[in-house]
């Protein structure tokens, strides 16, 4: 079993200040191999003595600002997502595969959204511009590295060149999202033992450093992630509220929203990237906003 290091402090701090449910953290850090015992016991500390009980009931011991989260649990109203209907959505130049459905929370699971050529060609342009990844810290606002990511990766800039503006227009055609919408693209790259844990993507609206992200472009509403590679074992994307768990198949990826049009928040959209086990994983993220990025 796990032991509840200064990485696993970290992101229990983390997620205490971003409002996660005891359940929700007990859930991922059970995922990670803690036994229930311990996993209660680390959450019990983090949270000041919250118990489940008193998260679900909204009393003792819950800060406002983690209640807040806890109730909107009951309050999220699931409105249509924008994706397309169907077993196969025709995007831009390509016809991607829905391999799976699931509407509470939001999740599109697809085959087929990049050719194994281009997942490569992906790879090897990236290979050599990976820095360590940063996490947007909530107080501040900042990009600062932390041991709850652990993963390198780089930025696209928005139509760098054709051969990502092709696939930018593919993307903005199956999230049916305005391609001016989108943050550039990032790729991503975990060695064995890399993980993300789990987190939101979008910016926790009760915390100070979200209001410079949100002043351009609005929230992020959605995320597509795609795999550039095949993971042999673990790296698999990861819902803990609803028990999902997506394998990292080279060229297919996972469709995700958390915003609805009254501007609501999911939070069972909470979501990690599990420890690869062996080889490495590569991805593909594209996050999109509620209006133009620029
Ligand atoms: O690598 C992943 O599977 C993963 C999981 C959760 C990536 C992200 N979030 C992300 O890039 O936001
Ligand atoms: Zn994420």
């Amino acid at each position: 079993m796990p032991v509840v290091d200064g990485a696993w402090e970290d992101w229990l701090k983390t997620n205490v200040n971003r409002g996660c449910t005891v359940d929700s953290m007990i859930d991922a850090m059970m995922s990670a191999g803690f036994d229930r015992m311990s996993a209660g016991a680390a959450v019990q500390r983090a949270t000041g003595g919250a118990t489940t009980a008193a998260v679900k009931a909204g009393t003792e011991a819950v800060a406002p600002e983690r209640r807040s989260h806890a109730d909107a649990l009951d309050e999220y109203q699931y409105d249509a997502a924008p994706i397309a209907r169907g077993n196969v959505i025709r995007a831009h130049d390509r016809d991607v595969r829905v391999l799976m459905r699931c509407d509470r929370p939001q999740i599109v699971v697809l085959g087929d959204v990049l050719s194994a050529q281009e997942c490569e060609q992906m790879i090897e342009r990236s290979r050599h511009r990976m820095k360590r990844s940063t996490t947007v810290n909530p107080e501040t606002g900042t990009e600062d590295v932390i041991r709850n990511r652990t993963s390198e990766g780089v930025w696209y800039q928005r139509a760098e060149d054709a051969f990502i503006e092709n696939l930018e227009q593919r993307l903005a055609a199956l999230m049916n999202w305005p391609v001016e919408n989108g943050e550039g693209l990032q790729i991503l790259h975990y060695g064995p033992t890399g993980e993300y844990r789990p987190h939101f993507d979008y910016f926790p609206p009760d915390q100070s450093g979200s209001a410079v992200h949100v002043a351009r472009g609005g929230q992020r509403t959605a995320t597509l992630i795609v795999y550039l590679n095949d993971v042999p074992d673990g790296g698999e994307t990861i819902f803990p509220e609803v028990g999902i768990s997506v394998a990292a198949k080279q060229g297919s990826g996972v469709y995700f929203r958390y915003m609805n049009g009254d501007r609501q928040l999911d939070p069972l959209s909470l979501h990690g990237g599990s420890p690869v086990v062996s080889g490495d994983k590569w991805i593909m993220t594209k996050w999109v906003r509620e209006r133009a990025y620029v």
